[in-house]
């Protein structure tokens, strides 16, 4: 447990939970949560000890999208000259596994925060959408790429230009969230799929993240050698040396950290 404002951080095992905690506003995302958020990415990526982290809201809300209050009065030289979102993008950055567990609302910055996850669990209550345009904006963190390339151009264009939210059998066909289970079972088949990750060689679950995540950024060509490089270099670690030889040996593999 933990001492932050706006969320709840937890380790269960390898597992770090954060629980976006901002009841009252649908766990609208302002900048303390953003930073708290972060705070406990960074020490998870700092920590061997640490396999995934899992985000997730309440029942009604994964979150509702950035805090609008703290938007309302901006103007264009703060927002983009003093870019008091760019933690945003850092939390993009985490090299750790990451699942969102959506259950409600994700909208807006919450749909984008789920989409900076590596893998969306939602139950069949979950709404996604960026309804940004209603507001006179635009998605403003990745959404309108992570969007366009999880579930491609027209439905992109459908729910940035009208606003409108998908269901969650939706999303799971259009190929933005990977499974949709009931909303009582949601906390933990996320557990479940988090742990089993954690449970890998932290190295080789942070070079696969990063081999897929070249899929998104490069062409086939240049995706499928960047993938070459990086399976190669997993020959040069003790993790693949032991994950192979527990396996002909019959045995469960005992990683570098636990050795
Ligand atoms: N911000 C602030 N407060 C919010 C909020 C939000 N996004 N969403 C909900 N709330 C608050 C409501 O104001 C209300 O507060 P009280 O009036 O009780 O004080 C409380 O949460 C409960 O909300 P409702 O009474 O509206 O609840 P309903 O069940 O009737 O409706 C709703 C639920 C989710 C349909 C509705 O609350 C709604 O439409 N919310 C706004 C959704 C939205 O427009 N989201 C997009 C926001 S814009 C960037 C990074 C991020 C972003 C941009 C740039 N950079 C890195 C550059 C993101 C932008 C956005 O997300």
């Amino acid at each position: 447990m933990s001492d932050y404002e706006t969320i709840i951080a937890s380790r269960e095992g390898r597992v770090q939970v954060i629980q976006l905690n901002r009841p009252k506003a649908l766990n609208a995302l302002n900048a303390k949560l953003i930073a708290e958020v972060l705070e406990v990415c960074r020490a998870a990526d700092a920590d061997e000890s640490v396999g995934c982290i899992l985000i997730k809201g309440s029942e009604k809300a994964f979150a509702a999208g950035a805090d609008i209050s703290e938007m309302a009065d901006k103007d264009y030289d703060h927002i983009y000259g003093v870019n008091p979102f760019g933690e945003w993008d850092k939390i993009a950055a985490t090299r750790t596994p990451m699942i969102a567990a959506v259950s409600g609302f994700a909208l807006g910055g919450g749909c984008e925060l789920a989409m900076m996850c590596d893998i969306i669990m939602a139950s069949t209550t979950a709404r996604f959408g960026q309804p940004e345009i209603k507001l006179g904006i635009i998605p403003g963190a990745g959404g309108t790429q992570r969007l366009t390339q999880a579930v491609g151009k027209a439905k992109a264009m459908d729910l940035c230009l009208t606003g409108r939210m998908m269901d969650a059998e939706e999303a799971e066909r259009a190929g933005l969230v990977a499974r949709v289970v009931e909303p009582e079972t949601l906390d933990e088949e996320a557990m479940k799929a988090a742990a089993t990750i954690a449970g890998y060689s932290k190295l080789s679950t942070i070079i696969a993240k990063d081999a897929v995540g070249r899929a998104q950024d490069m062409g086939v060509t240049e995706g499928v050698q960047a993938e070459r490089r990086l399976f190669a270099g997993l020959f040069a670690t003790a993790d693949q040396k032991e994950g192979m030889a527990a396996f002909m040996e019959k045995r469960a593999p005992v990683w570098k950290r636990d050795r």
